[in-house]
């Protein structure tokens, strides 16, 4: 080891130190009610355990290769890291947590500082990690990729956030896939935000991670423990350091060292040779002893990244103390505990800092120049902002299909099909993804044409033994599909590494992934995590709804619609022909690879020149095909969210909008209501997502002052006359629709599923959630003015 970079690497750790309280306590005295010692959530304690770790890896270890998601608590010392090496500036920083400043967690979206994973809802930072090796290694075999130098995935990863199952999901999927390349470094304080980990917790994730093929390493004692224990009594201090309790050894921690030192004299004092080694050492010296993990010691920490040769999983089990080098140090309450303001000048007497010099990035630093030399040489940002582009790959134009009657879901397996027997650049980027429901999304055809991916060939052994499959299950590196197993967890965090990969690896991938309707809510926070990156993909959820009829209502999605509206950098929609689904496809492969700046679109109000991730949610109901529609203006109207399915004349007194596979039935109640009734219209909805959308949108900018501005939903509605009443019907949650009643004042009835499924027919279960066209009628008939309508079917 030089002893200067190790000079230099104490001086950083000391640095990061200061400059992550300080940021901490800065922004909370930023605060209106600030003036006293407000606290409005600290972190400062968790930055402290993580700041020798740090420094090692970023000043180290790292290179531009290698990505790291950073847990969420510590942001304000990655912060530190980048505004020493001048990428992140004052401003954000002495803004921490305020409005357009740093950000509480990494944000790759919003921070300035080259962020290479987002984190905040704990778990998900860790596991992507390993999802985006998985995505390098995918990037690795393909022939059209550019050979790049493998980089490590690095996870920095709380103690407590290791409850988070997402995390064990994703060490089963990641032994299937012969992760490599990742490192998982545990911060292991013992803490959590409510108090002190159970006893033993290291054996248990030694035991688990090791069960996975990972190799562990122990980082429990620093240098300075090391050489003590090799001194005459070491041993017997060793011997109660292993055997101290969690909750005593950070009881003492915070004390300090004449507590340290009177307990050990009372626990194994003997007048002899602990007595001495302990002697030996003042009350800060023993502190410092005792405080020396193995995840606070530079030393050990250098020596312990240097060690790995291999690309083998591997995670580092870091010992360290909540609080460190602070007076918060192991106290149970720190986690949002913050130092007071007469701790905070202590504390700053303590490093050195002068008044007014709060913010220098080389304050209190014996030799400013030649720490600059050595920030300068830091190989980690020697290739500076890694944010990469990658070329656009062109949507081939929509593939139309020629069924009579087809269900959406069959419909986009025929697509991809079809894709997969071009040859067009697109569809080789495409990688398919589905947990364990490959074959019944449709995905089959696809995944016989394209293969499966694999690091290692590995044969279809039903195929060699000539056993006839429909399933052709090759694995090799050209394959295009990557198999994952039921977790939806894992399936929207490959989503989001694969949605990354232009930007993390400078390659465009389009991922599309498949999964059951109402399994999109297993997998949401995941989803929500993709999408907050910017991640692109597309997710197809199906069978959705009720729809699903004999499944039953474990299976029968409800809520997802809403899902869909709801969910941010997500475009949702529900055709319910081929014809729009073709349309909708084609444009989601242009969509998803946008990242303009643009204004939003003075048509819609959509921002969709900066481009987003798509839902589709789709069915198994094969529907009776309408003779197909190409032109321009459908096109347009799919995509922008309606069509006149049936144009309403000037006097109409309804009108039915629907969503989805019950077209039919909107479409036969408009017949029956038509028999006594002129003008009604039917609007086709393709997606209430981008509709509800633009009429927010547009109201914003008119109550900004543009007040011609127009949404499409708006245009649509706005001939019909004021009686008009409005029915909405869906296979979903009605609240899909009723907002559409809001856009002009018309009174609405909205139809939908509100509680679980049934088994049954489809026909059963439209009757039973008041779905069908007798349904759609009986509304009419009750409220709309006009006289009563005479073909009502069968009440319910
Ligand atoms: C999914 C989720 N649940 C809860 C939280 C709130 N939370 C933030 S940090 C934390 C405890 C973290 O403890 P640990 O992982 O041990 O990190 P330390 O603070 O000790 O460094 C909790 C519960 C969160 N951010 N995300
Ligand atoms: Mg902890």
């Amino acid at each position: 080891m030089r002893q200067d970079e190790f000079q230099h690497l104490k001086a950083i750790e000391r640095r990061l130190l200061w400059l992550s309280c300080w940021t901490v306590h800065n922004a909370n005295h930023l605060r209106p009610k600030g003036d006293g010692d407000v606290k409005v959530g600290g972190h400062q304690a968790s930055c402290a355990s993580m700041v020798s770790i740090m420094t090692v890896l970023y000043f180290r270890a790292l290179r531009p290769v290698d990505r790291v998601a950073v847990k969420p608590h510590a942001s304000p010392v990655f912060h530190a890291i980048q505004y020493l090496m001048g990428n992140q500036t004052r401003e954000k920083l002495a803004n921490f947590r305020g409005y357009g400043g740093a950000q509480s967690y990494p944000s790759r979206t919003k921070d300035i500082d080259d962020v290479d994973f987002s984190t905040g809802s704990v778990g998900l930072g860790v596991a992507i990690t390993a999802f985006a090796s998985l995505v390098q290694d995918y990037l690795a075999a393909k022939p059209w990729a550019e050979d790049r130098p493998m980089g490590r995935m690095i996870a920095l990863v709380g103690d407590a956030e290791l409850d988070e199952g997402n995390i064990y999901e994703c060490l089963q999927e990641g032994w299937k896939h012969d992760l490599r390349n990742t490192w998982w470094i545990i911060d292991y304080n013992r803490q959590s935000l409510d108090g002190v980990v159970r006893e033993g917790l290291w054996k248990r994730i030694e035991a688990i991670f090791g069960a996975f093929g990972w190799e562990v390493v122990r980082l429990k004692y620093g240098a300075l423990q090391r050489a003590a224990f090799a001194e005459p009594g070491g041993a017997r201090l060793r011997d109660w350091i292993d055997n101290c309790p969690n909750q005593l050894y950070s009881v003492l921690t915070y004390q300090g060292g004449a507590a340290w030192r009177a307990r050990l004299m009372d626990e194994i004092g003997d007048q002899g040779a602990v007595t001495a080694l302990l002697s030996r050492r003042s009350d800060d010296e023993l502190a410092a002893l005792m405080n020396n993990l193995g995840g606070q010691c530079i030393e050990t920490l250098m020596q312990a990244f240097d060690a790995i040769d291999h690309d083998r999983p591997t995670a580092f089990l870091a010992y360290t103390i909540k609080g460190w080098g602070t007076p918060l140090a192991g106290h149970k309450d720190n986690h949002a505990g913050i130092m007071t303001k007469a701790q905070m000048a202590e504390f700053q007497a303590s490093m050195g800092v002068a008044k007014g010099e709060e913010w220098e990035p080389m304050a209190a630093v014996e030799d400013p120049a030649a720490l600059q030399a050595f920030l300068d040489a830091a190989p980690f940002f020697a290739a500076g902002h890694r944010r990469y582009a990658a070329a656009k790959h062109p949507a081939p134009g929509p593939i139309f299909l020629d069924d009579a009657e087809l269900s959406t879901q069959a419909g986009f397996g025929k697509i991809l099909d079809a894709l997969a027997r071009s040859d067009s650049q697109l569809a080789d980027r495409i990688v398919t993804t589905s947990p364990d429901v490959t074959v019944s999304t449709n995905l089959g055809s696809w995944v016989n044409r394209r293969g499966l991916f694999a690091r290692d060939e590995l044969a279809d052994t039903f195929r060699d033994e000539r056993v006839p499959s429909a399933q052709k299950w090759r694995f090799s590196p050209q394959g295009q599909h990557i198999e994952l197993g039921i977790a939806e967890m894992n399936l929207f965090l490959l989503l989001g590494a694969a949605g990354l990969s232009h930007s993390l690896f400078g390659e465009r991938l389009i991922p599309i992934g498949t999964v059951y309707d109402p399994f999109v809510a297993r997998g949401l926070d995941a989803l929500n995590y993709a999408c907050y990156q910017g991640a692109r993909f597309l997710i197809v959820g199906t069978p959705s709804g009720v729809t699903l009829a004999p499944e039953g209502g474990a299976h029968q999605s409800i809520g997802s619609q809403l899902i869909g509206i709801s969910q941010d950098g997500l475009a949702a929609f529900e055709p319910a022909y081929l014809d729009e689904l073709s349309v909708i496809l084609d444009w989601s492969f242009d969509y998803l690879q946008r990242d303009g700046e643009g204004e939003p679109d003075e048509r819609t109000w959509l921002r969709d020149e900066t481009g987003g991730s798509v839902y589709l949610r789709l069915t198994t109901r094969a529907l009776e095909q309408p003779a197909r529609r190409d032109d321009d203006a459908f096109r347009q109207d799919v995509i922008d969210g309606a069509y006149w399915w049936r144009k309403p004349g000037p006097n109409a007194d309804i009108v039915i909008a629907y969503q989805g596979c019950v077209a039919p039935e909107a479409i036969e109640a408009a017949g029956r209501i038509g028999e006594d009734r002129r003008d009604i219209g039917v609007l086709a909805i393709t997606s209430a997502d981008r509709l509800n959308a633009g009429w927010t949108a547009a109201q914003r900018v008119r109550r900004r002052g543009l007040i011609g501005a127009t949404s499409h939903v708006e245009r649509l509605m706005a001939g019909l006359p004021s009686h008009c009443m409005l029915v909405t019907v869906t296979d979903g949650h009605p609240a899909t629709l009723a907002w559409l009643g809001a856009v002009a004042g018309h009174r609405t009835v909205p139809l939908g599923v509100e509680h679980f499924g049934q088994t049954g027919t489809i026909d059963d279960l439209y009757r039973h959630f008041s779905i069908n066209a007798d349904a759609i009628v009986t509304a009419v008939h009750g409220l709309a003015p006009g006289r009563p309508i005479r073909n009502l079917g069968q009440l319910v």
